[in-house]
């Protein structure tokens, strides 16, 4: 039924492939999940968005022995459908069916039990210690979206991260998306970033004009010195957050761009110490109406694929505290409200129309 799909069992199965391969299997990935999540709900429009980096990350690492942390637990369908689980997405989310979460017990390729958020690059940091301090030798990875990174666990160990120097690479899966749109600081510094992504071709084209010297590379610590120097006047502004603390920012790079992924990666994995790769991704990416409404389709209750999730009768628990709070606050002025980065999702949007200050 699925040309590509169907001869893809294990992460040793996409090895070989070619980048035009991986495309259209990308393409496979895509139809299998709106199929499969229209008949049984479940996490659409992030897990549409990661389709050619997942791919990429099973090509070019080598699961389990190179551990991948995935932060948003909700982002590892595409993970589970190519480490041998596409059949298990008939139970997705059902009693004694499969987890929607990376679970150990379920398989090898899920290194940790992650629920969300904003957990990946201390687990990461955690597991690179451990293989430092066993001299052993893998890659580790960890995978974070533009909202998680923004939650303090996160931070706390990007600063650890860049003061201890760990071996490591963080993906910054970046949709401009929280479960509704981003907002914040570091929202709007990762935009200015996509915004100017001259950033890394500068900072690229002074590095090749620096290695090559007529007499071969430059080796000489001094040397390397000078030509950190010399790249860090090229460098905008915008990318100093990362370089400053101490970790090396690669980007952005198009997260549908399969070829220009893999090459990212490689790039990533020959670097030493903590590296971060920002991808550009696109929540929703190949079904029309996820694409529109990226926050509808975030986490669905069965649907008809031609039609698009249908406004139903039934009046949900978080429209009707939304409702309530906002009717309470009409006669209260102390009452505020908080949302954990979900307006819509727990009806306090209809509280923000109601009382946008
Ligand atoms: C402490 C806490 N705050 C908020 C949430 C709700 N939540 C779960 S994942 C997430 C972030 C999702 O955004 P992102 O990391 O960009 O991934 P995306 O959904 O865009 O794929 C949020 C806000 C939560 N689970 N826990």
């Amino acid at each position: 039924m699925y040309k590509y799909l169907d001869k893809v069992n294990s992460p040793q199965d996409i090895k070989n492939m070619t980048v035009d391969e991986l495309d259209l299997l990308a393409k496979d990935i895509r139809k299998f999940l709106v199929r499969s999540v229209s008949q049984t709900g479940g996490h659409l429009a992030s897990n549409l968005g990661v389709v050619e980096l997942t791919l990429a990350l099973h090509k070019v690492f080598d699961s389990p022995k190179d551990k991948i942390v995935w932060d948003v637990g909700h982002q590892s369908y595409v993970h589970k459908i190519i480490t041998g689980r596409k059949d298990n997405f008939k139970n997705l989310r059902q009693f004694n069916g499969m987890s929607g979460f990376p679970k150990e017990c379920e398989c090898e390729h899920d290194i940790f039990d992650t629920g969300h958020s904003s957990t990946s690059i201390s687990v990461a940091q955690g597991l690179a210690c451990a293989r430092d301090i066993k001299k052993e030798e893998s890659d580790v990875i960890a995978v974070i979206g533009d909202g998680s990174i923004t939650g303090g666990m996160a931070l706390e160990a990007l600063n650890h991260v860049g003061y201890t120097n760990t071996d490591m690479i963080i993906i910054l899966n970046d949709n401009e998306m929280s479960i509704d749109k981003n907002v914040g600081g570091m929202s709007r510094y990762l935009s200015g970033i996509i915004r100017n992504s001259t950033v890394n071709k500068v900072k690229d084209e002074v590095e090749k004009i620096l290695q090559v010297s007529p007499g071969g590379n430059i080796i000489s610590k001094t040397a390397n010195k000078v030509k950190d120097s010399i790249i860090s006047k090229f460098i905008p502004q915008e990318c100093s957050f990362f370089e400053s603390i101490g970790i090396k920012y690669y980007g952005p790079v198009d997260g549908h761009n399969t070829k220009e992924i893999i090459e990212a990666l490689n790039k990533a994995k020959s670097k030493k110490g903590p590296v971060l790769l920002h991808v550009i991704t696109k929540k929703g990416k190949g079904y029309r109406y996820a694409e529109e409404q990226p926050d509808k389709y975030h986490g669905v209750s069965k649907f008809d694929i031609k039609s698009g999730i249908k406004g139903s009768n039934a009046v949900s628990i978080s429209n009707q505290v939304g409702q309530k709070l906002s009717e309470m606050a009409n006669k209260n002025e102390n009452i505020v409200a908080i949302t954990a980065a979900m307006p819509s999702g727990t009806g306090l949007n209809i509280f923000e129309k109601n009382h946008p200050n």
